[in-house]
């Protein structure tokens, strides 16, 4: 319990979080009601059961996508958002850079002001500092990759989008693939980072570094099959997000998932702890941190070690200056 109050008095920033993957059960239904919208589930205990059994990373996005049908309106992402902030803030989380997926909202009819409109106004709101990251995904391909960033440089200028990620299914879409795409961000001056490294080998994160200028790469957890790609990391100090009980839940991770982070922890890597789709999986960021913390026997110097990990590899520069604090 000491440690539980210790995790929540720490001020933490978030850097892997999608907002889709925010929405709950009660949402869902609430949403799917208003908007005639029918879902595959009897009751809100139904859906709440059918989010604890995945198998792989696919299975997951299949749900994933299929939830997120009921998000029709402006407000519907403003609720979304309004709700993970909320959360957020009660964890003490004071940012937090929050990635969206446009092209399933797009294919479903819905369009890219709508989404950024809604999540803009309820970022505005909150306390917490957070910003946006424009995320494709790897199964649309690299053409329609381009063609959505493409498609977001009217909302750019006014709009509280700071990067370029990539998510989705990893394997079969190495990084390689999506070069276009990552040039189109670096001429825009936006920040890149990209999910490698979860479910794809190391060679998914050398590229993702040396092909598509990634600041940052989420999950990375298979980097530490590659020693060589390790020493790089520990000596450029690229952040990993690291998000450990997504990584559990979705079994990704073929060996002992505990000796692994206990590893990442010791390797010198730069880590963050986070939540990825915390309705999905059971835990916000919170929930990531305990996890952590007795699976690798960690205390308070440690954890707070995480947290300021987490401001500085932050893109916000006055989150930066939180760090530490
Ligand atoms: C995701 Cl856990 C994960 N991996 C890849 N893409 C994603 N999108 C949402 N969650
Ligand atoms: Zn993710």
């Amino acid at each position: 319990a000491a440690l539980r109050d210790l995790i929540q008095r720490l001020p933490k920033a978030e850097l892997h979080i999608h907002i889709e993957g925010t929405l709950e059960p009660e949402l869902m239904f609430a949403l799917a009601a208003k908007n005639g919208v029918e879902l595959p589930y009897t009751d809100v205990e139904a859906a709440r059961a059918a989010r604890t059994n995945f198998t792989c990373l696919e299975d997951f996005l299949r749900m994933y996508a299929a939830a997120t049908k009921v998000l029709i309106t402006e407000d519907d992402f403003y609720r979304l958002a309004q709700q993970y902030l909320a959360r957020a803030e009660a964890e003490n989380i004071r940012a937090a850079e929050i990635f969206f997926d446009p092209q399933g909202h797009l294919a479903r009819g819905v369009p890219l002001e709508t989404v950024i409109r809604g999540l803009s106004r309820a970022l505005a709101e909150s306390p917490v500092e957070a910003s946006l990251l424009l995320c494709v995904q790897r199964e649309f391909g690299a053409k329609a990759a381009a063609e959505a960033l493409t498609r977001a440089i009217p909302y750019l200028p006014k709009s509280v989008i700071i990067a370029l990620g990539m998510d989705g299914s990893e394997l079969g879409h190495p990084p390689r693939n999506f070069v276009l795409a990552y040039g189109e961000a670096a001429a825009l001056r936006l920040h890149r980072v990209a999910h490698a490294g979860e479910e794809g080998g190391p060679s998914y994160v050398r590229e993702a570094l040396s092909l598509l200028g990634a600041e940052r790469i989420d999950h990375g957890i298979r980097s530490l099959e590659d020693p060589a790609l390790v020493a790089a990391m520990v000596k450029s100090q690229v952040p990993i997000t690291l998000c450990p009980l997504s990584n559990l839940k979705l079994q990704v991770y073929k060996g002992q998932l505990e000796d692994r982070i206990r590893q990442v922890l010791a390797s010198g890597m730069r880590v963050t702890i986070n939540s990825d789709d915390p309705a999905y999986f059971g835990s916000y960021v919170s929930g990531n941190y305990e996890w952590v913390a007795r699976i690798a026997g960690l205390g308070p110097d440690s954890l707070a070690a995480l947290a300021a990990n987490s401001f500085t590899s932050s893109f916000m520069p006055q989150v930066k200056q939180q760090e530490g604090e």
